[in-house]
């Protein structure tokens, strides 16, 4: 495709009637491009509605959105589908997937290895998030990032980069976030809308969870097993742990973090975290797992022993060379 970008916006100024949709169970990428979208496509004049299969998560429910978000595909729809953020057509649900139109439809997406499913493919994995590229689509079409179009690319951004702390945050990512502020978004108000939205189930789940830190390698690798018996006991689920391994990697001279997580009886997933040259994808890959260096997961089917015994000596073989 020579230009996704323009042509992208030649059929959302040509046609009228709109299904915007990301993956389900959305992060605040997921939800924040679909609403950016949304409120672009209402600033045309345009028939548009906006589709998640799990809806909007309890953590996000104060967000402002264009239209009410439906978790039923519509019965009769003719019109455009544009699916955003879904590495592969599955992440947007078997539902939608049967029910898009092929011929009709638009995938603008930042993940590697995109499967290119749609009638146009905007793949462009350089752009740390969704919202990123919404940004440009406003821009060619001449919409200001003001109110809750800046309020909505913000929350892309903001939860892709780790509030601006990864890699993949770039000049030019900072620089559409000078311009939201310049429209007038106020941060002071707004992100902690965006941070303090953590239940006291949550805290009680890390609150047991942390007391259970086991160190390896002299104290440079932290690993934490959550138990089904863990998620029972305070209600919570596998999003609850999200940022756990984040957390316990920051304990100092810790250069490998990892979080169990037990799914089912004898399976468990696994993400490993690491900074700089330490490379925890190769560990995650000997496990037939994926990620990056810095940031990877998987997934062992055995014992809670043979998984602890098997990642401490991966580790001990591929990353500390002992
Ligand atoms: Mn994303």
């Amino acid at each position: 495709m020579e230009n996704p970008l323009k042509e992208i916006c030649q059929i959302l100024k040509g046609e009228d009637d709109f299904l915007i949709a990301s993956h389900y169970h959305p992060d605040g990428d997921a939800l924040g491009s679909t609403a950016a979208l949304g409120f672009i496509l209402k600033a045309l004049g345009k028939r548009f509605r906006i589709y998640n299969q799990s809806g909007v998560p309890e953590a996000m429910k104060w967000f402002t959105l264009p239209s009410t978000m439906l978790t039923e595909v519509p019965k009769k729809f003719d019109g455009w589908y544009i699916i955003l953020d879904c590495g592969d057509a599955a992440r947007m649900g078997e539902t939608l997937m049967n029910a898009m139109d092929p011929e009709k439809s638009i995938n603008i997406d930042h993940h590697m290895g995109n499967s290119d499913f749609a009638t146009i493919n905007w793949v462009d994995t350089n752009r740390p998030a969704v919202g990123e590229m919404i940004t440009l689509i406003a821009r060619e079409l001449k919409i200001s990032l003001s109110g809750p179009i800046g309020e909505a690319i913000y929350l892309s951004i903001a939860t892709d980069t780790g509030f601006f702390t990864y890699g993949n945050t770039k000049p030019e990512t900072l620089e559409i976030v000078a311009d939201i502020l310049r429209h007038g978004l106020q941060l002071d108000e707004y992100v902690p809308k965006i941070r303090n939205q953590w239940s006291m189930k949550r805290i009680k789940l890390w609150t047991i969870a942390l007391a259970k830190i086991e160190l390896y390698h002299d104290d440079q690798t932290a690993m934490i097993f959550v138990t089904q018996e863990m998620l029972t006991e305070t209600d919570t689920g596998g999003p609850d742990c999200e940022g756990l391994v984040n957390f316990i990697r920051r304990i100092r001279n810790v250069r490998v973090a990892i979080v169990v997580r037990e799914d089912t009886q004898h399976r468990f997933k696994f993400s490993l975290r690491s900074s700089g040259p330490d490379n925890v994808q190769v560990v995650a890959s000997t496990f037939g797992g994926g990620g990056h260096r810095n940031a990877s997961g998987g997934m062992i089917e055995n014992t809670a022993e043979y998984v602890r015994n098997r990642l401490t000596e991966t580790l001990s073989e591929k990353l500390y060379n002992i």
